[in-house]
């Protein structure tokens, strides 16, 4: 067994064990075949971490803490994300990481996890203090990463600008353009509809969901995805695209709601082009716009909901009041934003409630699809990656309620994902 309070040191890390441990059934927790391994799995293979100096518009040195956690490639390269937030710690990676590693095993792609990133805060930097620290992260990474080795990609505050910046910065200190980094831009070989894969992904997710237990669909639904960045922008996208109408988003200041539905291209403009605030939206439309608190989201009452925006986001109150309102599913895009209190209120009160790991596992999907056109020397059309991502979604969907429904708790997702995926990492581990 693993002891938890080891980890009191590291509550988040300790939160996604006690998400996994607490879900798996006896016959695997138990099983004599995977005592050995257990041990192995909750521990990364190694951390990498180092100090990034770069020069802000003043010319003053900085520095900033950077981490690369490589925590199991038993099923392909290191692969998962990179983070630039000033919350960024070794405990958040490793819950990132760790989640990865059965994320990536969902997709049926052969990736291992990885998560990585800086304490370093874009916001309020110019492009170009942007862009030096890119440089400068990279200068430190570029030996411990490559196509056969550790497959970064972005995650919160690491979008095109980024991605494109240390991709540069990896050519030129490696010598080498193998896929060392996915959602490049398409004109350095990134793959068409990476940009729009974890908020699609989540909605196709759901839109399997929603038609398995109860028999219908986005349409006429009303909706509420928290957040405002890549992955909420693109859930956005694809729920007004299928007839839902999304009434309210937020960013860390404020949320906003819209009775007549947000606007996905007024909003994309605001948050990708200006790298405005969420507020701003009420000066750029004629519809009725009503600014509140960021957390007063989940106040709102709406039919489905999508947190997308960051960990443990949404607890137990919010959960009473979703569920209160009547909410029938919650499809998480963002890495674990529902504490394990709220997801279980919606697992026993039968609101359909998705672990992030299955339902915003298209990101890193089309990352792999993304290495194998690099691989390929090949470019896929936007309908081809997009059809496959569906494809991958629905076998997500399937393959985490059967296990469910297997394990006679069919709302109980945690255990379908959690069960399926670690006896796959587990047996592959046992082989190696
Ligand atoms: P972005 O940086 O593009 O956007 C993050 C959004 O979340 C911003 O709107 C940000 O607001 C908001 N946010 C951050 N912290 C808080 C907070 N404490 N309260 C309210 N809002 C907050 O990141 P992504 O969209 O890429 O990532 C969002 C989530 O999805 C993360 O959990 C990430 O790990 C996960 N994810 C991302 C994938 C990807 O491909 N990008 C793939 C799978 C999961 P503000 O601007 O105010 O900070
Ligand atoms: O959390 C995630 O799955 C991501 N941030 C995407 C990782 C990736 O390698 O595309």
């Amino acid at each position: 067994m693993i002891n938890l309070e080891k980890y009191n040191d590291q509550p988040e890390f300790k939160a996604a064990l006690k998400e996994m441990f607490s879900s798996l059934d006896e016959s695997v927790l138990n099983n004599p075949r995977y005592a050995s391994i257990l041990d192995k799995i909750v521990e990364p293979d190694r951390i990498l971490t180092f100090d990034i100096k770069w020069k802000d518009d003043q010319g003053n040195v900085r520095m900033n803490k950077g981490y690369r956690v490589q925590y199991n490639n038993v099923n392909g390269v290191y692969k998962g994300g990179l983070r630039f937030h000033p919350t960024v710690n070794v405990s958040i990676l490793k819950l990132l990481g760790f989640e990865q590693i059965f994320k990536n095993y969902l997709t049926t792609l052969p990736m291992g996890g990885a998560k990585g990133g800086s304490d370093f805060d874009p916001k309020g930097k110019s492009d170009a203090e942007v862009i030096r620290f890119c440089e400068a992260f990279m200068k430190e990474l570029y030996p411990y990463i490559g196509v056969d080795k550790d497959v970064p990609a972005g995650d919160i505050g690491v979008g095109a600008r980024e991605i494109r910046a240390m991709y540069e910065a990896y050519k030129k200190y490696s010598g080498k353009s193998d896929c060392s980094l996915t959602g490049k831009p398409l004109d350095l070989g990134g793959s068409l509809c990476r940009t729009e894969a974890t908020g699609f992904g989540v909605t196709y997710f759901a839109l399997e969901a929603l038609k398995a237990y109860k028999n219908t669909d986005l349409k006429g639904k009303k909706v509420i995805v928290s957040g405002s960045g890549n992955v909420a922008l693109y859930c956005l996208k694809k729920v007004t695209e299928l007839g839902g109408k999304v009434i309210a988003m937020n960013d860390s200041s404020n949320a906003i709601y819209v009775p007549n539905g947000i606007d996905f291209e007024v909003l994309r403009a605001l948050k990708e082009d200006r790298r405005g605030r969420i507020k701003e939206y009420k000066d750029l439309v004629k519809d009725e716009v009503v600014v509140m608190n960021s957390k007063d989201i989940w106040g709102i009452k709406c039919d489905v909901a999508f947190p997308c925006a960051t960990q443990f986001e949404l607890d137990e109150n919010d959960a009473d009041k979703l569920i209160a309102n009547g909410c029938i599913g919650v499809f998480e895009g963002a890495n674990m934003p529902c504490t394990l209190e709220a997801a279980m209120k919606f697992i026993n009160h039968k609101v359909i409630y998705s672990p992030g790991k299955a339902s915003n596992a298209g990101g890193v999907a089309v990352s792999g699809l993304e290495i194998e056109q690099n691989k390929k020397g090949e470019k896929w059309s936007f309908e081809e990656v997009d059809n496959k991502l569906k494809g991958i979604m629905a076998t997500i969907f399937r393959n985490c309620y059967n296990t469910a429904k297997d394990l006679n708790d069919e709302y109980n997702l945690i255990k379908g994902a959690n069960n399926y995926a670690f006896i796959g990492i587990a047996e592959k581990m046992l082989k190696r």
